[in-house]
């Protein structure tokens, strides 16, 4: 009976809205996927959770910029993510929206509770706020003004809110990280061990300066912070608090699948806030990498993102989901290029599985009119395919213990390959030639139907289309998949098979690469001229990518007046030095015409204070002087900002020239 069974609860981020997904959010989606399908083959009661977090400043400044409500914004996208999982046939539970009125309620009793506690007070914010990642920073962590986390700007940000004792959870929260089992990679927590040995300062958790969130309960001018309303949501869709029996049948959940960068909301403040609500704590989070681009980072207003959507319409669902599980290892960066994604699906899908399914079925036809014979007995290297085929199971199961994907579906297709050198070592053409050798030529037929049948299962929870269509070439459509017939080699004798076409079509790489790459381009180019339409501006006919674009950060767009309000100078720097007081602040010299200025710019972690001097650049030249560690800056220097990296913008004119 169900209720018998263990369970097992997963979930996934829940994606901002503020635009349509891309390939990362896919492989995040995908692997969890994954787990969910593996878990449930090995007979466990899988819950698994996505959804979209859609309140927050973000959302409200992009839909503002489209001309829409937040709600008419985010129902447009959300719609595209739902639809976007229902094609890749991604096999969750539960969607929650974080606008849905039993997340809503349910937020503001949290809320009450902690407050009731004494875990909230309320205070007067004054620091730093990034609005693309929705996160708090400190002067000290937001070295030159810009976020830790996305390098974008970030905002000072004073005003009355309510806090969170975050404080309070310090040691007890310390203690959960130095767990081994806990957080994964270890890399990552490490990071976080030394993050929380810094001292964690007391949080905020509402803001007042715009209104699209869950109010606080008994002051609703303020609004809960969206993180906090966010993290909530893995609790308040399973009946937290109303409904305890519910909630405990999957509570406490078993993984947080996040990407590295929101680690830290998983693994400290949301085991902090679970504390506070004296909730048992999730088992384990999992920080995975990220996908990158040659050209640097997703960015989906510039367009450069990979569109799942584009690549499932060409190669099939079963196709992107075995490329993202089967190409990256999990909790590292890895480069997405379409050559790599390509290769794979040629050698691993269409030569490797695709022609063993094909021959193997073919020759069932030819030498048996299509029905599988039964064996007759076992010789040559017959016991070693039986042997890798009946244990590549525990195998599998060792790696996605350990959630190597990679390595999980490598040990599949090594047993893919042995069985395609079974062909070769065996060579069934040349068996039936001699009526004598139809016994040897039976068993031959009988072991690679059994040894394809336990692959059909094996993939199964990885690209369970591809299992399906296998099994129905096979002949055993109808039969259900059983993980446990993984270690049986008795099932396929007397089953009829049917010949259908290739299970995936081998791909002409230099043609494809030149159609995605059109196709970006196009992409880009639409991408592109939106982000000038939002900014009120044409776009060339001819050229789409030299024309201003609508930041990523959401900034409200701008006249020609307020860009007139900058003063920006070429500037020549003359000499620089490393800050007395700040590692990451070098503070330069510059000759601005006549003039000579100091001004600091957070760029150590980029440059060198020898690369600085001698560098042409352009100067903010009419920023208000202000004090960083004890030391005047007068003006910024402008950097390109590459991947985190700060490239120099070298103007080919005079110092002091005006830039326009
Ligand atoms: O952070 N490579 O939402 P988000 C791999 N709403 N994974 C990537 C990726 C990339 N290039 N880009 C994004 C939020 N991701 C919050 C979460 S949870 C309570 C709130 C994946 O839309 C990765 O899993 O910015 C990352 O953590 C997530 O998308 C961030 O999605």
């Amino acid at each position: 009976m169900a209720e018998d069974k263990k369970t097992f609860y997963i979930t996934t981020p829940i994606y901002y809205p503020s635009a349509d997904l891309h390939i990362g959010h896919t492989y995040c989606t995908v692997m969890a996927d994954a787990i969910a399908r593996y878990k449930r083959a090995k007979g466990f009661d899988v819950r698994f959770q996505t959804g979209t977090d859609e309140h927050g400043q973000k959302i409200q400044q992009v839909a503002e910029k489209n001309g829409v409500t937040p709600i008419q914004y985010v129902d447009d996208v959300v719609g595209r993510i739902r639809k976007l999982w229902d094609t890749m046939e991604i096999s969750y539970d539960d969607f929650v929206r974080t606008t849905e009125p039993r997340h809503m309620e349910r937020v503001q009793a949290e809320f009450e509770y902690m407050e009731k506690k004494g875990d909230i007070y309320l205070g007067e914010y004054e620091g730093l706020y990034c609005t693309p990642c929705e996160s708090f920073w400190t002067e000290t962590q937001a070295v030159g003004g810009l976020c830790p986390d996305c390098g974008r700007p970030v905002e000072k940000v004073k005003e009355e809110a309510y806090f969170f004792r975050l404080s309070k959870y310090q040691d007890r929260v310390l203690e959960l990280l130095e767990d081994p089992d806990f957080l994964y990679p270890e890399a990552r927590r490490n990071e976080m061990i030394n993050f929380v040995k810094q001292g964690l300062e007391d949080l905020c958790i509402s803001r007042i300066d715009f209104d699209w969130g869950i109010p606080v309960p008994g002051n609703p001018k303020h609004v809960i912070y969206v993180w906090l309303d966010a993290l909530s949501n893995y609790a308040t869709t399973l009946g937290y608090p109303d409904k305890p029996n519910e909630l405990s049948k999957y509570w406490p959940c078993d993984i947080h699948l996040v990407g590295k960068e929101i680690v830290r909301f998983h693994s400290i403040i949301w085991p902090a806030m679970l504390m506070s609500l004296d909730m048992p704590l999730p088992k384990h989070v999992l920080g995975h990498g990220w996908i990158l681009l040659e050209g640097g980072k997703m960015s989906k207003s510039r367009g450069n993102v990979v569109d799942p959507v584009k690549l499932i319409n060409r190669y099939g669902v079963d196709a992107v989901k075995y490329f993202l599980l089967r190409e990256y290892a999990f909790g590292q960066d890895g480069l997405y290029t379409n050559e790599v994604m390509l290769n794979r699906l040629n050698y691993d899908l269409a030569n490797d599985l695709g022609n063993l399914v094909s021959r193997t079925v073919a020759m069932i036809e030819k030498y048996d009119g299509g029905v599988v014979p039964a064996p007759a007995g076992v010789e040559g290297p017959d016991a070693d395919l039986r042997e890798m085929g009946m244990s590549t199971e525990e195998r599998v199961d060792e790696y996605m213990n350990r959630f190597q994907f990679n390595n999980a579906l490598e040990e599949i297709w090594k047993f893919i390959r042995r069985t395609n050198k079974y062909i070769d070592e065996t060579s069934p053409w040349i068996l039936a030639k001699d009526p004598e050798l139809k016994g040897r030529l039976d068993t031959v037929m009988f072991n690679l139907a059994e040894s394809i049948r336990i692959i059909s299962v094996l993939i199964h929870p990885f690209i369970h289309n591809t299992s399906e269509k296998i099994r129905e070439q096979l002949g055993i459509a109808d039969q259900p998949v059983v993980w446990a017939d993984t270690k049986r080699f008795d099932m396929m004798a007397g089953v009829q098979v049917h010949k259908g076409e290739p299970i995936f079509p081998r791909l002409d790489i230099e043609k494809e690469i030149k159609e995605l790459e059109a196709i970006t381009e196009e992409q880009k180019r639409q991408a592109m001229a939106k982000a000038a339409h939002d900014a009120g501006k044409p776009v060339a006919a001819d050229k789409s990518n030299n024309e201003p674009e609508a930041s990523e950060a959401g900034k409200p767009a701008i006249t020609i007046d307020d860009f007139d309000k900058i003063d920006l100078r070429v500037g020549k720097i003359l000499s620089c030095k490393k800050h007395p007081n700040a590692d990451k602040l070098l503070i330069s010299q510059v000759q601005i015409g006549g003039e000579v200025r100091q001004i600091i710019s957070g760029v150590a972690a980029s440059h060198t204070p020898e690369e600085m001097e001698g560098q042409s650049v352009v100067v903010v030249a009419n920023l208000k002087p202000r004090k960083l560690r004890g030391e005047t800056s007068h003006g910024m220097i402008l950097f390109a900002d590459n991947e985190g990296r700060h490239e120099f913008v070298t103007p080919h004119a005079p110092d002091g020239n005006v830039v326009k």
